[in-house]
């Protein structure tokens, strides 16, 4: 029986939840001996000008080594960094400590180094920096029209990139349509907050090569960003990845406080550590989302859509990083798996003196669904139809082929129809509906709220030339146990356990004879890391093809061993031997076959393109009609991931995603004041969700396999979230929309419900 397919419980579970993983901050290394300490001196105003910095006092704290500021910096070469793309504004460039300016609440202005970890907490407070103030740009449209000031005078705007022609936008575009519904809504800020902060390690070795730990979701990419940020050669740097306690797409590359421990290593010649604190980590660490959205949807009144536009407007926080590039991705998404004959979808990307935006679990894709689906609901109550009917009415029909989207998405394929009545079926949506009339009817307190999101989304997008690839190494031993190289770089995943599944199923050695090793440089030069679902598809097809590849180098090996033609050997999976067909006496292990000579095999799997996994989300909320407040009863998926390999893995990360999803619906959401003051940055005022909470998610199976890679298999790690935010949203909405309520901004909470329930009744 194959070991594919079936609930293999994690293997990396046992030492979790044992002795504990090693994370950066406890990685003990001989190299890191005598390692000094860094705390960073943050801005407290969100925009100024530095007038002057006094680190008098600091200096003269005890155990202060020394106190580094941007001059430092500047002085030993290092340019601040420029924005990830070339059509992006190449004037907002950002410094790793602050230079003249200071653009959010968190911004780094100074490394204070110590021998002690405790003695850089008492002297950052030492560290005397003068401000004079300038105007803070907090709201998009401020930042946008460039009113409020600007955050780079020399860039001469706060616009960072625009994608699409938004002086072009088609005045036709809902010609003919009965229904025409418009809304601008928010797609809110929120915080990643990994369970493990950030954190480094560094030191430079006697030959002047750099070792740093850092948490991360590739250590090639983060090597290069090293590379890059430092200037240095890249034979001269290693990155290592300790255990990653989360990122949730927060963890790629290197942040400015990483360089600069890896800098100070380097400048000091002593071992240099950091971690930072929970609120560093809400304050400075990239958040999420952060778009404005206004969206126009038309169509007839038996509720056939002809026409969607999306305009985005999205903050990119203080400095351009990917957040300046995520509504391409969601313009790539924009009319999901709806068939919308005229579309439209245009973005303009701003500072503002914010936290910079990041990834974070769905990037771009879930503001693209969150849009659609939240303007589908509003398309539909206009029009006077059912919400689950207006989905059946316009998702794209079943395709086995793939499809090219007016967006240029190609699509790989889908059956869309399939998950939305699945989905229904498995929620028992009519009764649910009736239950909600009976309700409205006796106007119980507890109202009943019914939310759909109907969702494609993109995984393994890649960017490399030739088609998304990952590389894989696997090695037979001797002593029969195996190795397993792999550029992916888990961080919850599970790639330990599915890795070793794929290649047991090939070579028959047992998955706990199998190791896999991932995310330090010198082992795995190359990687495209673990990010945008892309693991299993690119990663895990790699693993199974060296497997393979390594089988045909072993079955030479065999022939010459037994004496026998290679056309005439079976390879016997249950033994993890070869035999002379017909008699299965004659037969020679894989593990012997490595004996002489190394037996392994490097390969590298390119995929046609990405895969665009799928599926519906019902959630099912109780709205209190006195007090606003939400209560998730449930939540109902179909996530179709392709073939799946490991449903334990899989439905893990889709609890998770859905738990996030529905967090960011009706809890999450980072806040500044007007000034650019953060007023969440503790988890006393950022709430995020635990398992008390929420429902257990009622999952339900569908596959779909896909021919781009021959495990069939597509992304699970984002759908989750992806389709769970509108679902819960377009819930609380339906609770209350008897009262003409026709949309609540997320996270949509008791105040925000309650105040619609009573400007809807006109109290
Ligand atoms: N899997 C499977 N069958 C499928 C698809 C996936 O059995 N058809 C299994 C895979 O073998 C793997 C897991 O499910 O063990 C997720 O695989 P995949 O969908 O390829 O996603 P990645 O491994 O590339 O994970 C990335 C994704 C992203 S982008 C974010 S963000 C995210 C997420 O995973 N961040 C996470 N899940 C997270 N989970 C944890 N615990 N922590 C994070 O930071």
């Amino acid at each position: 029986m194959s070991i594919l397919g079936t609930r293999v419980l994690r293997t990396e579970d046992p030492g979790f939840l044992t002795t504990g993983a090693i994370y950066t901050e406890d990685v003990q290394d001989e190299r890191l001996d005598g390692a000094v300490h860094i705390h960073f001196v943050r801005s407290t105003v969100a925009h100024a000008r530095i007038s002057a910095i006094d680190t008098s006092a600091a200096l003269a704290a005890d155990g202060v080594i020394a106190v580094f500021t941007a001059k430092d910096l500047a002085d030993d070469g290092i340019a601040p960094v420029k924005p990830m793309a070339p059509n992006m504004n190449q004037a907002m460039t950002q410094p790793l400590l602050a230079d003249g300016t200071v653009r959010f609440v968190g911004e780094p202005v100074a490394a204070v180094v110590t021998e002690q970890q405790y003695q850089g907490e008492d002297a950052i407070e030492l560290v005397d920096i003068d401000y004079e103030f300038l105007p803070a740009v907090v709201d998009l449209n401020d930042a946008k029209d460039g009113g409020k000031g600007l955050l780079f005078p020399a860039a001469g705007t706060n616009v960072v990139v625009k994608y699409g022609d938004d002086t072009a936008l088609d005045k036709d575009l809902f010609e003919g349509c009965d229904v025409v519904v418009s809304k601008t809504i928010i797609n809110q800020r929120v915080a990643p907050a990994p369970m493990e902060s950030r954190a480094a390690a560094a030191v430079v070795g006697a030959d002047g090569r750099l070792t740093a730990w850092i948490p991360n979701q590739g250590a090639q990419g983060t090597k290069s960003s090293v590379v890059g940020v430092l200037g240095l050669d890249r034979d001269k740097v290693r990155i290592i990845t300790p255990d990653v306690g989360g990122a949730f797409g927060a963890k790629f590359g290197v942040d400015p406080e990483q360089a600069v421990v890896c800098w100070i290593a380097k400048r000091l010649g002593r071992p240099a550590r950091w971690t930072e604190s929970r609120n560093e980590n809400l304050l400075a660490m990239t958040h999420g989302r952060a778009q404005e959205q206004t969206v126009t949807i038309g169509g007839s009144r038996d509720g056939t859509i002809q026409a969607y536009r999306i305009e985005i407007l999205q903050d990119c926080g203080a400095y351009p990083k990917a957040g300046a590039f995520l509504p391409s991705l969601t313009i790539l998404m924009a009319p999901g798996p709806y068939n919308i004959p005229r579309a439209e979808a245009v973005s303009t990307s701003v500072v503002t003196n914010t936290t910079p935006i990041g990834a974070y679990r769905g990037a771009g894709r879930p503001e693209a669904t969150a849009a659609i689906d939240r303007a589908v609901d509003m398309f539909a109550v206009e029009a006077g139809v059912d919400p689950a009917e207006v989905r059946r009415k316009n998702l794209l029909p079943k395709f086995t082929e793939p499809r090219v989207t007016a967006f240029g998405a190609v699509y790989d394929s889908g059956d869309y129809v399939m998950a939305l009545e699945k989905a229904l079926t498995a929620a028992d949506y009519p009764k649910l509906r009736e239950e909600q009339a009976r309700r409205r009817e006796a106007g119980d307190t507890l109202q009943l709220g019914i939310g759909l999101s109907s969702y494609v989304e993109i995984t393994g997008p890649g960017g490399e030339a030739g088609g998304p690839n990952e590389n894989s190494t696997v090695e037979v031993h001797p002593d029969g146990t195996a190795t397993i190289l792999t550029g992916t770089s888990p961080h919850g995943q599970g790639h330990s356990t599915v890795w070793a599944m794929l290649a047991s199923e090939e070579l028959g050695i047992p998955i706990d004879k199998i190791t896999v090793k991932w995310g330090d440089t010198d082992l795995v030069p190359k990687g495209g890391g673990t990010g945008g679902s892309r693991s299993l598809q690119l990663g895990g097809a790699a693993v199974r093809q060296a497997s393979r590849e390594l089988l045909v180098e072993a079955r030479e090996r065999a022939a010459a061993s037994l004496e026998a033609s290679g056309a005439d050997l079976e390879f016997d999976v249950q033994t993890s031997a070869f035999n002379v067909k017909g008699d299965p006496d004659v037969s020679v292990p894989l593990s012997s076959l490595a004996k002489d000579e190394r037996l392994f095999v490097h390969t590298v799997f390119t995929a046609p393109g990405p895969t665009f996994p799928f599926g519906t989300h019902v959630a099912v909320v109780e709205v209190d009609m006195e007090t606003g407040k939400v209560f998730l009863r449930r939540v109902v998926t179909v996530d179709d991931a392709g073939t799946v390999i490991n449903p334990l893995l899989a439905e893990g990360q889709r609890h998770g995603g859905i738990a996030q999803g529905a967090a960011q619906a009706f809890l999450e959401e980072f806040v500044y004041d007007e000034e650019g003051n953060p007023l969440t940055a503790t988890f006393a005022d950022y709430p995020f969700l635990s398992a008390t909470e929420v429902p257990s998610f009622e999952l339900v199976e569908s596959e779909t396999p896909t021919s781009y890679n021959p495990l069939g298999a597509k992304g699970i790690g984002e759908a989750g979230t992806i389709g769970a935010t509108p679902a819960v949203q377009n819930a609380v909405i339906d609770a209350v929309a008897h009262l003409g309520v026709r949309h609540i901004d997320m996270p949509t909470s008791s105040q925000r419900v309650w105040r619609a329930i009573n400007e809807a009744k006109g109290a």
